[in-house]
């Protein structure tokens, strides 16, 4: 195993089979959040020489203060990650830091929402950045690939005053950019300019007046506070998603157009508010083999913080006339999970009487644990992969005060018997019987009582 990790790494490939033999730019989760040692907000997904490239901006815990004095987001650089099959992300690394941007200030920690497109052959990175001259400009960073190396244009691009750049190439043939609360322009064919036809007009912002390039293509549609927009095309139609405030935090919704610069036509909710008051929500949607998928963000590793946040993932489905069905937000996220690597059962998929606590409150990275405080209290935890060979055992990383008996199901089922163990153990037990292929685990506390696991794997 040790072999396979090693020639890994040093082809930079993400070969690992199992977590803890993976290089340490290479995580394996599959479950939500997605990245599981670094924020990752306002994820921008992207489909690459048929890899997900996941651009999200990235958090850290807060280093400036708002202008009310209360902690405020911070981020002073990007990363960018890859995955091809949704569960193993490998991350590429640093592409721009906030020092190395001509016309930005380098101490603004204000690198919010990016996007990335690729048009003839070349990556073309979009990101907010405080500028020097004041408020928010959109900068532009190209490479010859997706992972970089990056080289930023020496000035941001002329006429956009605002945050959240996303692009869509359209199949006019044309890329139109929108950003901040939805306002959206023409780009010329070199990516880095706005196109000299767009329409202008004259916004009034208090007693101020200016005139602004291109449209606002929320105009008229609900959008108290709207940020983030992505748009992206699909079967004929024109979509325009983005976050606004519906009562007193982000839901994400959406309008259709038959143009990409609208007039588009308000449609309902893709994403409701985040149960916890999480205020922001940062998303976008991609197809990737076939199938449409929701990046977003939560706070489920800053649970006091809602401005360190981490990215998740959903699938999207649409409805025959191209509206989008709602999405709920789900622990268990939408990656092949294999038996053979830690598998987080805190990322449930189904839970009854169990709860779920953070492993460590000085540090939420170590995530959580399932406490099975009474009998009959269980989680299941859907389509885990034993692949064609049975294994021979199950290992618990658990503890329990008093020896206990839970019941373990993966298309049969057995009992198992946890040995008494108060502090955190890896107990290993020969497997009770043969589970191959694609099964749904179930895990049931049959006697004792405040049981904790932290993740089982299968050997
Ligand atoms: O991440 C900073 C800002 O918060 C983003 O630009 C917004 O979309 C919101 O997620």
């Amino acid at each position: 195993m040790k072999k396979i990790a090693i020639i890994a790494a040093i082809f930079g490939i993400a070969a690992c089979t199992q977590a803890q033999e993976c290089p340490e730019n290479v995580m394996v989760t599959g479950t939500n959040p997605i990245i599981s040692n670094q924020f990752t907000a306002d994820p921008t997904a992207r489909v690459f020489n048929g890899k997900i490239y996941m651009f999200p901006s990235h958090d850290i815990p807060s280093v400036i203060t708002h202008h009310d004095g209360s902690a405020w987001f911070s981020m002073a650089d990007y990363h960018v990650f890859s995955s091809e099959d949704l569960t193993t992300w490998t991350d590429h690394g640093v592409i721009v830091t906030q020092e190395d941007v001509p016309w930005g200030r380098p101490d603004a920690y204000s690198m919010w929402a990016p996007d990335c497109v690729e048009r003839n052959g070349k990556y073309y990175f979009y990101f907010p950045n405080a500028s020097k001259t004041g408020g928010f400009a959109v900068g532009v960073a190209i490479a010859d690939k997706p992972e970089g190396p990056y080289e930023i244009q020496p000035e941001p691009i002329k006429g956009i005053n605002g945050i959240d750049p996303c692009v869509l190439q359209a199949s006019d043939g044309n890329a139109y950019i929108f950003w901040g609360n939805g306002r959206c322009a023409k780009l010329k064919e070199n990516m880095i300019e706005l196109a000299d036809d767009n329409p202008k007009e004259v916004v009034k912002w208090g007693p101020r007046e200016f005139e602004m390039v291109g449209v606002s293509c929320l105009k008229g549609l609900p959008s108290r506070q709207a940020e983030g927009p992505f748009a992206f095309e699909y079967n004929g139609n024109y979509y325009l998603t983005y976050p606004y405030v519906r009562n007193n935090t982000e839901v994400i919704g959406y309008a259709m157009s038959k143009n990409p610069m609208g007039p588009y036509e308000y449609k309902g909710i893709i994403m409701a508010e985040h149960e916890n008051g999480c205020w922001t929500n940062h998303h976008s949607i991609v197809n990737y083999k076939g199938q449409w998928y929701f990046f977003y963000h939560h706070n489920a590793y800053s649970p006091h913080f809602d401005k360190n946040r981490s990215a998740q993932i959903e699938k999207l489905y649409f409805n025959e006339d191209g509206t989008i069905q709602e999405i709920k937000p789900t622990l268990r996220g939408v990656g092949p999970v294999k038996a053979s690597h830690k598998v987080q059962i805190d990322r449930y998929s189904c839970i009854d009487g169990a709860s779920i606590e953070y492993i460590d409150t000085t540090d939420y990275f170590k995530g959580w644990k399932t406490v099975f405080a009474k009998p009959g209290d269980k989680v299941c935890f859907n389509e885990l992969d034993f692949g064609k060979k049975a294994p021979k055992a199950m290992v618990f990383r658990m503890k329990t005060p008093k020896p206990a008996e839970v019941l373990v199901t993966a298309g049969k089922e057995a009992k198992v018997v946890l040995f008494e163990y108060p502090e955190w153990t890896e107990f290993e037990v020969p497997m009770p019987f043969k589970a191959k292929g694609m099964q749904d685990l179930k895990i049931e506390l049959v006697s004792g009582q405040d049981v904790e696991i932290d993740w089982i794997t299968f050997r």
